[in-house]
């Protein structure tokens, strides 16, 4: 058969409606797992499993519906191990001239397209999966001094109109973030999400990450993600009824050997295009409507997906490629080992990386309050926060992995994500946990070798970087508490970080 066109999908690219412009007769779709791509960060065995088992049955999906697939299993002789040499490889083998793909979500693979273009006819296509176009973004961000998610999200809700009644925002109110703050009890039990039984296909790919990626972190036993448009619709529905309506509640609240709190658990379905945002939203915004959620709940669900995911998504592709490498306090000490194998005595750290290498996830407050916190805290090198966050999720592309790493956690971009760095002691980790009740270090012992390392960490990162966050408005209170105290507290406090900082390296 004489083809006219190739038409890329990568892993990430699900979804049927990315097909909208490709011509089922003419076209042959190339879908390709290449070594490249399952190796340019040390990924999560899960992550790759599920990719690798959501490409297959797309593949198959597509198939079934009368579309032509070339698709490039790891192991095939002929796999030239990237994705630019699968399309020259398959192009050149069916004699096609013309070449079309989505625009991809990582900047490296942006570049790649971008060289390649200028061998091949090849066309890029706008990926029409967000809720808000890479033009529309910087649009919006032109002539603003800063970039503020708060006046984003109620741009967004008004564009698209979710949670609007008359042009006002659904019970007056745009942001309910302030009834989202409660904690939960020891030992309560929350819905579990919704777990898939691995067909012959995953079971298969199982084998092939088992052999091919033994050295990678993380396990890859009992795996229940969802790898079908269909599976992935059912964790959502269940999300819906059994979470939804605590969401907002619980939304920062964090507990032992609890690894989903009342999170939806959907991100990797989501951003591999097994779900869309914009459903997901109006999904929610039913329940609201039916009474079946509370508005504190669909709010906060909605504001993270037409909120802060657009957000971010349009941060990097403003800021990118120097983004990447921004520091912005000069951090350079190296990832502690304990991020690999969750080996540590502090028990909010224990149970954040434990949870990831077992499941590939992590709940938002662990991300952020917990393993982001401590590595900012610490000084540790930006650039290897990010690349163990981009490794070790099943939801992780530098698209969002990185803003919401170098930005919103390590605040490595001096403050183009968020107005002030997530930079809390035990204090708040005692208060949204049950964590520190299992620690070996005490929460409420400020300094010494027995003292929440959070405690003195907070003071010593405030301390070291008073030149670059004296003047923050929202560092006010902080720095006036650490200059009204006595001083040789303030000496203990430098001085247990101290000792505490140089064990770690
Ligand atoms: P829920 O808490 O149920 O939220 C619902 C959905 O909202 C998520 O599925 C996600 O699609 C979206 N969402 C929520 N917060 C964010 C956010 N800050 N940015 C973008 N989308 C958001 N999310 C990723 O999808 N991929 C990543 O690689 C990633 N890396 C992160 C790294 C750090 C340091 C931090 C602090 C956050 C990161 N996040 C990332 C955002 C967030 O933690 C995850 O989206 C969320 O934990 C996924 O779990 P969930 O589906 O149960 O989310
Ligand atoms: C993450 C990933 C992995 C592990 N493997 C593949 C692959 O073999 N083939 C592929 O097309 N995509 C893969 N991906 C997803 C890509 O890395 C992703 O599409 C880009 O990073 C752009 O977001
Ligand atoms: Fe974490 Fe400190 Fe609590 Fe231990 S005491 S769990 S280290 S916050």
């Amino acid at each position: 058969m004489k083809y006219k066109r190739l038409f890329v999908l990568l892993g990430d690219q699900l979804s049927p409606r990315l097909l909208d412009h490709a011509d089922k007769e003419s076209d042959l779709l190339l879908m390709a797992e290449v070594m490249q791509e399952a190796s340019y960060v040390p990924h999560h065995k899960k992550k790759i499993a599920f990719l690798f088992s959501a490409m297959r049955h797309f593949a198959e999906e597509l198939q079934t519906f009368g579309w032509h697939v070339h698709y490039t299993k790891l192991d095939d002789d002929d796999n030239s191990g990237s994705i630019v040499g699968e399309i020259k490889r398959v192009a050149n083998f069916h004699c096609i001239n013309t070449t079309a793909c989505v625009a991809p979500g990582e900047w490296r693979l942006h570049e790649a397209y971008t060289e390649l273009a200028q061998d091949i006819d090849l066309e890029i296509i706008e990926d029409p999966r967000f809720l808000i176009s890479r033009g529309d973004f910087a649009d919006w961000a032109k002539g603003r001094k800063l970039y503020r998610l708060e006046d984003f999200y109620r741009f967004m809700r008004q564009s698209t109109g979710l949670l609007m009644d008359n042009n006002k925002p659904a019970g007056g109110k745009w942001n309910y973030d302030q009834d989202n703050r409660k904690t939960l009890r020891r030992g309560t039990n929350t819905p579990e999400p919704h777990r898939s039984e691995p067909d012959s296909l995953t079971t298969e790919v199982i084998e092939l990450v088992k052999k091919r990626f033994h050295n990678n972190l993380g396990a890859i036993d009992n795996f229940w993600f969802a790898v079908t448009r269909a599976d992935a619709e059912r964790a959502l529905a269940r999300f819906i009824d059994n979470c939804l309506p605590n969401f907002g509640d619980y939304q920062d609240a964090m507990l032992t050997n609890n690894d989903f709190v009342y999170h939806s658990v959907i991100s990797m379905y989501l951003n591999a295009g097994l779900l869309d945002p914009l459903d997901i939203c109006q999904r929610a915004e039913n329940a609201y409507h039916s009474g079946h959620a509370p508005l504190n709940a669909v709010e906060g669900f909605i504001r993270q997906i037409l909120g802060w995911r657009e957000f971010i998504r349009g941060i990097y592709w403003l800021l990118m490629p120097e983004y990447r490498e921004r520091n912005f306090f000069d951090a350079h000490r190296e990832l502690p080992d304990f991020y690999w194998t969750a080996k540590t005595d502090m028990h909010c750290l224990q149970q954040a990386v434990s949870t990831t290498l077992r499941e590939a996830y992590a709940h938002h407050i662990q991300r952020l309050m917990v393993t982001g916190n401590f590595a900012l805290l610490a000084g540790i090198n930006p650039n290897q926060v990010h690349e163990w966050y981009l490794s070790v999720y099943a939801d992780a592309y530098e698209w969002v992995e990185l803003p919401n790493t170098i930005g919103m956690s390590q605040f490595a971009d001096g403050g183009i994500v968020g107005s002030k760095p997530y930079a809390a002691s035990g204090n708040y980790i005692n208060k949204m946990s049950d964590y520190c009740k299992s620690c070996r270090y005490d929460v409420k012992q400020k300094y010494g070798s027995e003292a929440c390392p959070f405690n003195y960490l907070y003071w010593d990162f405030l301390v070291r970087n008073r030149d670059k966050l004296g003047k923050n408005n929202r560092l006010f209170h902080p720095y006036r508490n650490w200059d009204r105290m006595d001083r040789s507290k303030q000496q203990q406090y430098l001085k247990s970080a101290d000792v505490f900082l140089q064990q770690l390296s």
